[in-house]
């Protein structure tokens, strides 16, 4: 590859549902076995100010304060991930953002239900968009 340009990354995170339920290595088990490359993993805990710039979005939203709660409620696995279409192919691995609607055979439809607090426990993140992903990136992984 001779323009840096083209090697399409994405954020994922194991949210701390999956890594307390351990499934961390089955998320990213997924993501080597459909072929994408992972370029930089960590554990760690996130903080109130960097998910306040990574949820910047839902910022207004009714689930944003339980959001930012459970994403501080224990470790979070900090991925990223390359390849051809990566973002999109991600989304696509992760299944829809309601784990009960999720369809099986993608991560949220397998391995994650509802546990009486809507959609909020579903595993995953994966950035939506290329400028999300160049965003995110920085934001979790400054200088990569
Ligand atoms: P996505 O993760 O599939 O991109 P977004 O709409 O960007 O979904 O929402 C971000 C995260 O916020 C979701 O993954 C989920 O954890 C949580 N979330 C989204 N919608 C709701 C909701 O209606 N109630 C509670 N939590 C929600
Ligand atoms: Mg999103």
């Amino acid at each position: 590859m001779t323009d840096a340009q083209q090697l399409e990354r994405t954020l994922v995170l194991v949210k701390p549902d999956g890594v307390a339920r351990g499934l961390v290595g089955e998320v990213l088990g997924r993501i080597e076995r459909k072929g994408y490359r992972l370029e930089a993993i960590e554990l760690r805990m996130a903080t109130r100010e960097l998910l306040a710039e990574h949820y910047h979005e839902h910022r207004r939203k009714p689930f944003y304060e339980p959001l930012v709660e459970f994403m501080l409620s224990g470790p979070i696995i900090a991925v990223v991930a390359s390849g051809d279409r990566v973002i999109e192919g991600f989304r696509s691995l992760a299944g829809a953002t309601d784990p009960t609607a999720a369809a099986p055979g993608t991560i949220r439809g397998d391995l994650a239900r509802d546990w009486g607090v809507g959609v909020t426990k579903n595993i995953v993140h994966g950035s939506d968009s290329r400028e999300s992903a160049e965003r995110e990136i920085a934001l979790w992984f400054p200088g990569l």
